[in-house]
């Protein structure tokens, strides 16, 4: 196909003020990285020329640093939607200056061609390879990418020769037609495929190709601590003694696992029990930890929308094709985090909360319930809809100046319908079939930290007893958060009679 390849700079160009740009990528990978870094100079060059130039960017989800660091340095975001986990960009969130649409993901993609979100002008994506007949193969994330492309007026190709050839068959493509004619998914095991591999594009939309050599360059994560190790233990043998008792099927169940540094430990423990089955992933982002279980044969399969791998542990699934290409399967967002699959499937989902309340619920994602972290992402979209829904957090933050149990979240991301166990270094709370009064018992004892149990207990015992169903103190909820923003520390709160 002869579509008009050119540099990243004279791409850039072809985008003007006030448009809706569509980026493709996905937990900062299959990013496409030379054309958001060349808007972000142009930018800055129209503005220094007394120019105003802000886009809308609509996204699949976190989008690395040539979006979400470039992009809010040059003060070139006017909105942006739906996840993103990048100091800069959040800064422009919580200043203000960039209007910032959270969403659960399995959603965005259809937000965008139900038009939702209105039109979008352009979208740009990466592609591995451009076949012959100008439809192309993804890079190391399927995203939104074939909702943008099928929804945007105009499409830029950045063409990855960093990964040419290593990629071909590992995708699933898969549109989902319109209301009222949308067919079942016909997904009953994580490796059934539904669609193709090739992402299809009409060629009249491709207005330019910008071939680039780049590596996704993910972080690092943090070395296991003492508290990741733990939660990572208590989860595996909650599930090795729910396998015991038949509480969940002898075959096992396909996990899906949240994104950071808790949900890395934790995947990595659950493969290192011997106790808990090798097992399948249906989840939404692959990280480090998998490519090691896949080798040692304690990962059987595992589907996802993206590969979030630092490169080495790319290099090594690259070194290692002839098992990877048959155990691992990359979908669009909307596949892998769809109601209907994880419900089908019966996911066990294990997701990480920032805080939670002594009823079960989970906020993820404002801290104080003001500052937004990163976004509900799809932690939201498994936990209301897994066979069994698992949390887990430190009980501290920040040197023990924050209790992550508190007596009432300041945001909710995931309600006490959704939340079946709650997971700390301290213990573990299983939430099943329990009343507010019952399950605050359990979270306080099983899972708060004992510099906070107290606390906890005189808020409980101050709203018990007065006839409430759920045994709350509404002039006392957040004097924890209050005490914490007054004094620096949660261990401060003076609760009121
Ligand atoms: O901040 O590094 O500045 O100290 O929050 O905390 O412990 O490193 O945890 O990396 O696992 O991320 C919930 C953010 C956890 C992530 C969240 C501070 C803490 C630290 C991060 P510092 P950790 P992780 C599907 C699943 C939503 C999306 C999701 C997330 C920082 O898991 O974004 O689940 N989840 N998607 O100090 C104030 C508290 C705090 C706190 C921790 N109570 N108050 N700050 N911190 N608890 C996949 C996708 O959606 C793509």
């Amino acid at each position: 196909m002869n579509y008009p390849v050119m540099t990243a700079e004279e791409a850039a160009r072809l985008i003007k003020n006030d448009y809706v740009v569509g980026i493709g990528g996905f937990s900062s990978v299959g990013v496409p990285k030379a054309v958001p870094a060349a808007i972000a100079k142009y930018a800055v060059e129209e503005h220094e020329a007394g120019r105003p130039f802000q886009i809308g960017l609509i996204t699949g989800g976190a989008t690395g640093p040539a979006v979400d660091t470039e992009l809010p340095l040059a003060h070139a975001v006017k909105f942006r939607t739906p996840f993103q986990s990048n100091a800069n960009m959040r800064k422009a969130i919580n200043s203000g200056e960039v209007q910032y649409f959270d969403c659960h993901l399995s959603m965005i993609g259809q937000d965008v061609y139900y038009g939702f979100l209105g039109k979008m002008d352009v979208a740009i994506v990466e592609a591995s390879e451009i076949l012959p007949d100008g439809n192309f193969i993804a890079t190391t994330s399927v995203g939104i990418v074939p909702d943008l492309v099928a929804h945007a007026d105009k499409v830029i190709i950045e063409l990855n020769h960093a990964h040419e050839g290593k990629l071909k068959g590992l995708h699933d493509i898969y549109l989902p037609e319109m209301p009222p004619y949308r067919k079942p998914f016909m997904i009953t095991s994580p490796g059934d495929r539904i669609g193709t591999i090739d992402v299809k594009i009409d060629p009249k939309k491709v207005i330019a190709v910008v071939e680039t050599n780049l590596r996704d360059n993910q972080a690092g994560f943090k070395p296991l601590d003492d508290d990741t190790r733990a939660i990572g233990a208590h989860v595996s043998n909650f599930l090795v003694n729910e396998l015991k008792r038949g509480g969940i099927p002898k075959e096992f169940l396909p996990l899906q696992s949240g994104v950071g540094n808790i949900a890395n430990a934790v995947i990595g423990a659950l493969g290192d029990n011997p106790d808990v089955p090798a097992f399948s992933m249906f989840t939404e982002v692959i990280q480090n930890s998998v490519v090691d279980l896949i080798l040692k044969g304690r990962c059987n399969y595992v589907t996802g929308s993206s590969l979030s791998l630092t490169d080495d542990a790319l290099d090594v699934m690259y070194a290692h094709m002839d098992v990877f290409g048959e155990r691992l399967l990359l979908r669009s967002q909307e596949i892998t985090n769809h109601p209907e699959c994880i419900r089908r499937l019966g996911i066990i989902a294990l997701n990480t909360a920032l805080e939670a309340d002594i009823f079960g619920n989970i906020n993820s994602t404002h801290v104080m319930g003001t500052k937004m972290m990163n976004g509900i992402g799809g932690s939201a979209d498994f936990a209301r809809n897994a066979f069994l829904s698992i949390f887990t957090t430190p009980s501290l933050a920040k040197g023990g100046a924050i209790s992550s149990i508190v007596p009432m979240v300041t945001h909710t991301d995931s309600s006490e319908h959704s939340v079946r166990v709650l997971v700390t270094e301290q213990g573990v709370a299983d939430l099943r079939g329990k009343s507010p009064s019952q399950r605050a018992r359990l979270i306080i004892e099983n899972c708060a930290h004992p510099d906070y149990k107290q606390l906890l207990w005189d808020y409980l015992r101050l709203s018990e007893g007065k006839g409430f169903h759920t045994p709350h103190s509404l002039k006392n909820a957040f004097k924890m958060h209050i005490a914490y923003e007054e004094t620096g520390d949660m261990r401060n709160a003076k609760f009121e009679m």
